[in-house]
């Protein structure tokens, strides 16, 4: 029997400080996701869009300095938590299209609602302030340290993951951390690795070396792919790019080891601007990395 994939359209930009990546869900449907997904020999299932509370007038109602539209947020990660968990439970392995990356705190709290599960976390970013040391006040910028239930997320209950611990969570791809971040990435057993990292070793022994952090006796991982992970040139519709970044054949050859680790239980792709693309290519990437994800071969 194929494996069943259900997506879910996630259309919120809450957590980001530029507008329009809440597009991003139509934008890689339009891409040809479906397709790309059957390619890879699974079977998707179109979930649609979950409801996303409209902007009234923009950040007039931002609720909070330190975590900008954090109810929002809530009310949209409650939301896609009930959405993967549902999919698990029916067997489908959800698919969750972004949005901004504030939405992983809802499929990591999804998906590790009945299961002990590792995250592979694929960006730029990395993702681990927490309201008190956020320069911004973006949410997108906390999601990790919402799920480990770090700092001022300590017993936040939407927001934390029960099943997940730090020492099964692996950072890939870094390049543009704040200073606070660095201290708390230390202080924790999150294990994090550098673009640096990526040059001296090859994707492919690090990539591997996360998949083995993640899967370490857990039931499964979440994938969480941040198009900012890849280098502008490749991806240049994201709203929080950095130069430096993977490259085309790094990323799907990282793909290509999540699909071989065969515990893959969630995924997530997230932060694709079409305001910003260039005649839909990131979006369009993100399909093709996601069929790797899923397993799709070219013989
Ligand atoms: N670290 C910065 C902040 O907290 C930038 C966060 C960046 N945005 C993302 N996340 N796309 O990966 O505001
Ligand atoms: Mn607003
Ligand atoms: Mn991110
Ligand atoms: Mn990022």
């Amino acid at each position: 029997m194929n494996q069943q994939t259900r997506i879910i359209g996630v259309p919120t930009d809450y957590g980001a400080n530029r507008r329009g990546v809440d597009m991003g869900p139509s934008a890689i449907r339009y891409a040809g996701l479906a397709k790309q997904l059957e390619a890879a020999g699974v079977i998707p299932t179109d979930a649609g869009d979950l409801a996303v509370p409209h902007h009234a007038i923009h950040d007039a109602d931002a609720g909070g300095e330190n975590a900008k539209h954090i109810n929002e947020v809530e009310e949209v990660c409650t939301a896609l938590a009930d959405a993967v968990s549902g999919a698990l439970a029916e067997g489908a392995t959800p698919l969750a299209i972004g949005g901004d990356h504030s939405i992983a705190i809802g499929s990591m709290v999804g998906s590790a609602r009945d299961a002990d599960i590792g995250v592979v976390w694929f960006d730029a970013h990395g993702d681990f302030n927490t309201p008190e040391t956020s320069p911004s006040g973006n949410v997108h910028g906390m999601p990790l340290a919402a799920a480990l239930g770090i700092g001022d997320f300590e017993g936040v209950e939407w927001a934390n993951a029960d099943g997940l611990k730090e020492e099964n969570v692996a950072i890939v791809g870094l390049r543009d951390v704040d200073e606070n971040e660095t201290a708390a990435i230390h202080d924790s057993d999150v294990t994090a690795y550098t673009m640096s990292d990526i040059d001296e070793r090859g994707i492919t022994e690090i990539t591997q070396e996360a998949l083995d952090i993640a899967t370490n006796g857990t039931d499964g991982i979440h994938v969480s792919l941040d198009l900012d992970w890849l280098d502008p040139r490749e991806a240049p519709g994201v709203g929080t790019p950095v130069r430096g970044g993977a490259t085309y054949r790094e990323a799907h050859a990282a793909m290509e080891l999540v699909a071989d680790s065969g515990a893959m239980r969630s995924l997530e792709l997230v932060e694709v601007n079409p305001i910003l693309d260039e005649h839909n290519e990131t979006a369009t990437l993100a399909t093709e990395l996601a069929a790797s994800a899923f397993g799709k071969s070219i013989l």
